[in-house]
């Protein structure tokens, strides 16, 4: 399997070989000077997380004189697949693939295996099925992102003597930071013993919009009195929750204990107000990283399967001093 992907890998740098020696007269192929062309099929613009995430990859394609071919999938899967069909048929020298879910990806990417280019992996994974099928994956630990929020609630709620009831709105269907940020949690509650009842658990799809519906449904069906805390998979779904607590008369992160995963300044602020009480950062950031990644691929080097970008967690007594680190 292995020696698939490098036969993969060799391929790409073989195409990459080719053009810089100046013999192809494809639009999509890198040029003489060491510079790639590489197509990047994000997920779509659904938090800031995600806007920050396409600035610094577009930033550091730009300044690593690379060409970047972007598209944004607006969080359709069909959307994505096409648009790695499109990067193939432009034979472009890497394609870098944020998968908006975990499944459904084996006929594309061996599509791509078969034509030779190797696809980087960036931010979100695909399930174990298809790991020979790209080379390596740059991004966040959301398992381990769940474990810190889970540790912090299992500490938090410990003396809980009537259970700690718990609301969770869960990320898109089906995505790697939903599953993971989710297993991630209750495995530590588990673990630690705490006494806790999961009240509900919808998908609120990482927006603003979905995540206060959600909510709206959540207090409408269950209310709110004796719910200890609300666990929001994103920034944008936790602040749409917090607008529905809101009006529905309630004081959020009093009332309703509240984590947030990714850290934006909005959530930061949001911490600040006192309407939330903890944070696990998710950090979109790493364009830099990825064009040194994308380079090592097309140079045919060999990498390790998955690279975590460094990631922290903040309580209320770290909110205000983070809030102007924060980048996007
Ligand atoms: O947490 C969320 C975004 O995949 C890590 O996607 C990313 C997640 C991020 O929509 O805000």
């Amino acid at each position: 399997m292995l020696k698939k992907v490098l036969a993969g890998i060799g391929a790409g740098a073989l195409l990459f070989g080719l053009s810089a020696c100046g013999g192809g007269d494809d639009d999509a192929e890198g040029g003489a000077d060491g510079s790639l062309v590489i197509g990047f099929a994000q997920v779509g613009a659904e938090s800031a997380w995600r806007t920050a995430n396409s600035a610094s990859v577009q930033a550091a394609a730009e300044a690593a004189g690379h060409e970047l071919k972007f598209v944004d999938a607006q969080q359709d899967q069909e959307k994505q697949i096409s648009a790695v069909r499109d990067f193939i048929n432009q034979q472009v020298d890497v394609i870098v693939l944020a998968p908006v879910v975990e499944t459904g990806w084996t006929e594309v990417l061996q599509e791509a295996e078969d034509a030779g280019i190797p696809v980087v992996l960036a931010d979100r994974g695909v399930e174990a099925a298809d790991e020979d099928l790209y080379v390596t994956r740059l991004g966040s630990d959301f398992a381990e992102e769940g474990r810190k929020a889970g540790t912090w609630a299992a500490e938090t709620f410990a003396d809980d003597a009537d259970g700690t009831r718990i609301l969770e709105l869960q990320g898109t269907t089906g995505s790697a930071p939903a599953n993971d940020r989710k297993a991630g949690f209750f495995e530590v509650l588990d673990a630690e013993g705490l006494d806790y009842e999961i009240v509900d658990s919808q998908s609120g799809n990482f927006t603003a919009e979905e995540g206060k519906a959600v909510m709206e449904t959540f207090i409408t069906t269950h209310g709110l009195d004796g719910i200890d805390l609300l666990y929001a998979h994103n920034d944008e779904m936790g602040l749409g929750a917090i607008q529905a607590i809101e009006e529905s008369g309630k004081v959020p992160g009093t009332d309703i204990q509240i984590i947030i995963v990714d850290g934006s300044k909005a959530g930061f602020q949001a911490g600040v107000d006192g309407k939330l009480n903890y944070i696990v950062e998710c950090n979109p950031v790493f364009g830099d990283q990825l064009m040194d990644v994308v380079e090592q691929v097309a140079n045919g080097d060999s990498l390790e399967k998955f690279t975590a970008v460094e990631e922290s967690a903040f309580d209320a007594s770290q909110f205000e001093a983070e809030l102007p680190n924060r980048q996007f």
